[in-house]
This record gives structure tokens, C-alpha cells and sequence, in this order.
């Protein structure tokens, strides 16, 4: 098999496939480093599911990631087969898209090596997310950690990706990619393409419930995020005890940041205006708009969990499903991992 190279992909095989354009390849990855939420269902999720047809999709359960901080084994071995399955539930379609874990296809971690020997400590060190993940801890942090971004890169880079849709903390990494593929490519030879970030505009960013001033994280604390199997009760009790402040206008302020994010939270899951939002609003309280808001989000995941429940009565398909996405993935990754071996001189 011919590796696929830039000038080989962009050439139609067939009369149709000339016909038709080529779709933009997308590859995005999640973490199963918790349970995860609605952060994630918003800024993430929901627009790889609502965009299956518009692009040629590869998604990814990246367990790689996730050891770059300590995991308990059993945790997250539960934590990446719940990610998977809440992703089939959300409507990835394993018939339009690819959806995989990350260690099953050992070229990302192949790669991953190479990059990090072409990729200059001083990028790394400014990265924002290792500076605020290491926080005060960066000498104990694993070398795993410094050189997430990196692993990054090779999962996108593997599959000659266009575009990489995420919130607006990975756009960093992204910017990243695309230095060392273009270093990569200026000392070895055209090798790899130089993806884009797509972000989303409302809700790139959704924050803690218990601090708006920090992300809603799948790794917060237990009040700071909605999960996706949070019963409708504690999904309820959560936003009714999201921090907001004394004023009472329910109105889009950036400078009153609680009620703005649970407003963002609304306007992302409603599709209204801002106008709209503000309107229907005008002269009612924190706690009637909380109960709309807490009704809002209970009837999206409603669906979601319904369909996970069934999902996670077949382990045995559950297994099937990424078994086989693993395997539409794995010829492509090792083609793009031994022209970047022959590329350096390793093979
Ligand atoms: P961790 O707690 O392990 O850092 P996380 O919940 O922050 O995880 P990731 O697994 O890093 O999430 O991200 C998966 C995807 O979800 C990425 O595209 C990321 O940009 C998006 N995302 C994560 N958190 C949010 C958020 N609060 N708002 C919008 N998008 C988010
Ligand atoms: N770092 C990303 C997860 C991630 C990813 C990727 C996203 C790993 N590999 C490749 C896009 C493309 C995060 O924290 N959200």
C-alpha cells in the first residue's frame, strides 16, 4: 500500500470521487477522565453529532490523555467504555462516523515519540493548559503531561486532518499541530497538512456552576458540573444552587459572569437570541429563570440517557462497535506513521 502523502489523497481514485468534492477530514478527541458534561455536550458533542454529514469524521476516546494525570485503573477502564457509549448515545453513528480509543491504535503513541523529537521545549512551555494543570505542582507532574500536546498533534496529524473542532482551550494545541507539522515538513519533506481549529461562538466556553470563573470540567468537583447521567433531581439541585450574584436582572452581562453562563448554557441548548432570552425574562426572578433553565437541560439529556441505558445493557456490542471502529482507523494511521518513519530515517 502507497502511503498516503498530500499530492496521493488529493487525487480522485475513481471517476465519481472526482465528481463529487473530497470532504473536509475532522478528527476530535475527549478525554474519559470523568463523567462527561454538559460542558462537554455543549462545546464539543452535540456539534460532532449535528455535523456527521458535512465531513469525513474521526472521533476519539483518547485514554492516552487521560494518563497524563494519575487514573485509578479500574476507574478508567469504566471511565473510556462509559465516554464511548455516551457518545453512541448522543448520536455519533457509527455508520457515518468513526468513533475509537486511542490505545487501540498504537500508531499515535509511534508517532507522538517522533514529534517530540522535533517539537522545541519552548513551545511547550507555553502551553496554558499545562501551566494551569501543573498549577504550583510543575515538578511533580509526569513528563506525560508536559508533552500532552504533543500526542495531540499525532493524533491529528495521523489522519491527514482539515479540521479539529474544539472549545477554545484546545485552540492553543491546534496552533501547536500545526508548527510541528510545519517543521516536520520543512526538514523532512511534505509530509503531514496543517489543520484548522473550528470554534464554536456560543458556548466555546461553559463554567463551573459552583465558580464561573473556572471551566466545567468532567474532573471538577461533584457541584461545579452537570453530568450527562445526572439524574433529573440533582441536575435540578445543582443549577438551583449555581452561583449567580444579588442583582436581579436576567440579562447577557459579561461582567456578572454566573448569570451569564447559565444564560449561555440556555441560549446554546434553546438556539434564541440573546434578545429573545433577555425578553421572555424581563421583570422574573433568578429562580423562575434557574427552573426553565433546569427543565431546558433535563429534556436534552432525556433522550441521551434513554439511549444509554440500552447501549449499556450490550457490552458485548459496546465492544464490537469499537473493535470495529479501531480497525477502519488502524490501516490509515499505519500508512501516514511509516511514511513519517521513512521520512526520518527509521525505516
Ligand atoms: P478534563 O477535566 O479532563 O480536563 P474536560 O471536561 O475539560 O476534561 P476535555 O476532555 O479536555 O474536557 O475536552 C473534550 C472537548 O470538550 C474539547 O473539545 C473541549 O474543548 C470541550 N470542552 C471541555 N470543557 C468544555 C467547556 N466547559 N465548555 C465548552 N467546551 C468544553
Ligand atoms: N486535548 C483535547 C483532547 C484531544 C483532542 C485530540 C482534541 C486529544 N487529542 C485531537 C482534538 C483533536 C482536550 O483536552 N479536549
Amino acid at each position: 500500500m502507497t502511503a498516503p502523502t498530500k499530492a496521493s489523497r488529493a487525487k480522485p481514485a475513481t471517476a465519481k470521487q472526482a465528481a463529487e468534492p473530497r470532504r473536509e477530514r475532522v478528527f476530535s478527541g475527549i478525554a474519559p477522565s470523568g463523567t462527561p458534561t454538559l460542558g462537554n455536550y455543549i462545546g464539543a458533542i452535540r456539534n460532532w453529532v449535528a455535523e456527521q454529514d458535512i465531513y469525513d469524521n474521526i472521533f476519539c476516546v483518547v485514554d492516552l490523555h487521560a494518563i497524563t494525570v494519575p487514573q485509578d485503573p479500574a476507574e478508567l477502564r469504566a471511565n473510556t467504555r462509559q465516554l464511548a457509549a455516551l457518545l453512541f448515545a448522543s448520536g455519533i453513528d457509527p455508520k457515518r462516523s468513526v468513533l475509537f480509543v486511542q490505545s487501540h491504535v498504537s500508531a499515535h503513541a509511534e508517532l507522538a515519540w517522533i514529534l517530540n523529537c522535533v517539537t522545541p521545549t519552548g513551545w511547550l512551555n507555553r502551553m496554558t493548559q499545562f501551566k494551569v494543570k501543573a498549577g504550583e505542582d510543575r515538578e511533580s507532574v509526569s513528563a506525560g503531561l508536559y508533552v500532552y500536546p504533543v500526542l495531540m498533534a499525532a493524533d491529528i496529524l495521523l489522519y491527514q486532518t482539515d479540521v479539529v473542532p474544539v472549545g477554545d482551550d484546545q485552540v492553543q494545541h491546534v496552533e501547536l499541530t500545526r508548527d510541528i507539522a510545519n517543521t516536520f515538513n520543512f526538514r523532512f519533506g511534505e509530509t503531514f497538512v496543517e489543520p484548522k481549529a473550528r470554534i464554536r461562538e456560543v458556548g466555546a466556553r461553559i463554567m463551573a456552576l459552583d465558580d464561573p470563573a473556572k471551566k466545567m470540567s468532567k474532573s471538577g468537583a461533584e457541584a461545579s458540573y452537570i453530568s450527562l447521567v445526572d439524574p433529573p433531581t440533582a441536575i435540578r439541585k445543582k443549577i438551583a444552587r449555581a452561583t449567580t450574584d444579588s442583582e436581579r436582572t436576567i440579562v447577557f452581562d459579561e461582567n456578572r459572569p454566573g448569570i451569564f453562563n447559565l444564560l449561555t448554557i440556555y441560549q446554546a441548548l434553546g438556539g434564541e437570541t440573546r434578545e429573545q432570552i433577555e425578553a421572555e425574562f424581563a421583570g422574573k426572578g433568578y429562580k423562575e429563570f434557574k427552573a426553565a433553565l433546569a427543565d431546558l437541560v433535563v429534556a436534552t439529556l432525556e433522550p441521551v440517557q434513554q439511549r444509554y441505558t440500552e447501549i449499556t445493557a450490550d457490552p458485548a456490542e459496546l465492544d464490537r462497535l469499537l473493535a470495529q471502529g479501531a480497525e477502519q482507523v488502524r490501516p490509515r494511521a499505519e500508512a501516514m506513521l511509516k511514511l513519517a518513519k521513512e521520512r526520518v530515517g527509521l525505516l
